[in-house]
């Protein structure tokens, strides 16, 4: 299996912090959350990493390197637009060929790694997996509505004003090659980008299997501001703990 962590984008919810620096280098509990994310993947068994990035390709670069420290290696995929996370797969094809890979967002940690997931996928005939938990606000979220008795996955909506449920997507997904076609056959959305939501819902209208895996503990998205402030009192309390605890 590859890895493919996505450190592009915009950032426009954490601008002014973003106009400057990549959002995937603010440091949680001491420690850029982008860093987080390789030893996640490093620590699930997976050496072979793609970073896609954008504009602030240098800064990222010069901050991760070539992935000797973690003992990876990381290949660098440059996205010249943030034209959505779907696209960002698209232009990984060469990188990713047709390996089952995990596709991580840069901003985002789960609590418990991901080294069970990957398990879980690796050993199945899963086309995709995707990671789910239940939030209380799921109108801000891409949310899954699942089958009541099968707990298949019926459709996936981005920020529905009417959630069918309350079970938001986390930035964590798993593909096989079924990918490409999905990729190739979506048309960008409303706002101009080629959404993963609509890729896992060309999968799961083409009866591919999608597994919807949910995640019981913390999740941190720090691409919004309240949740950037919430990963920091996190780090916060844990730092302070661990320094009454020594
Ligand atoms: P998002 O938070 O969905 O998008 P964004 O970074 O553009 O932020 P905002 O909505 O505030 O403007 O992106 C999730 C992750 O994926 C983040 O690490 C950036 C990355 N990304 C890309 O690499 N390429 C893209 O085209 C997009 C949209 C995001």
């Amino acid at each position: 299996m590859k890895g493919l962590i996505l450190s592009g984008g915009k950032g426009t919810r954490l601008y002014p912090i973003t106009y400057t620096s990549a959002k995937q280098l603010v440091p949680v509990a001491n420690k850029p959350i982008l860093f987080r994310v390789v030893e996640a993947i490093r620590d699930a068994g997976i050496q072979d990493i793609g970073i896609v990035v954008g504009d602030t390709a240098a800064e990222v670069k010069e901050a991760v390197g070539t992935g000797r420290r973690w003992d990876v290696k990381i290949t660098y995929i440059q996205q010249d637009q943030p034209l959505g996370l779907a696209h960002a797969v698209k232009i990984s094809q060469d990188f990713l060929g047709n390996d089952r890979f995990v596709m991580f967002l840069g901003d985002n940690v789960i609590e418990g790694g991901i080294s069970g997931l990957i398990r879980e996928f690796a050993g199945s005939d899963y086309d995709c997996q995707i990671v789910l938990t239940p939030v209380d606000n799921p109108s801000r979220y891409g949310v899954a509505e699942l089958d009541p008795e099968t707990h298949r996955i019926i459709r996936l909506v981005e920020k529905p004003r009417n959630p069918p449920s309350n079970l938001a997507l986390v930035g964590i997904y798993m593909f096989d090659e079924c990918i490409w076609g999905a990729v190739n056959a979506i048309k960008p959305s409303w706002r101009g980008e080629l959404e993963i939501t609509d890729a896992i819902q060309h999968l799961v209208d083409q009866g591919y299997k999608v597994h919807p895996y949910v995640h019981r503990g913390w999740w941190i998205d720090t691409g919004e501001p309240d949740k950037m402030l919430e990963a920091m009192t996190w780090s916060w309390t844990r730092s302070s703990t661990a320094s009454r605890a020594t």
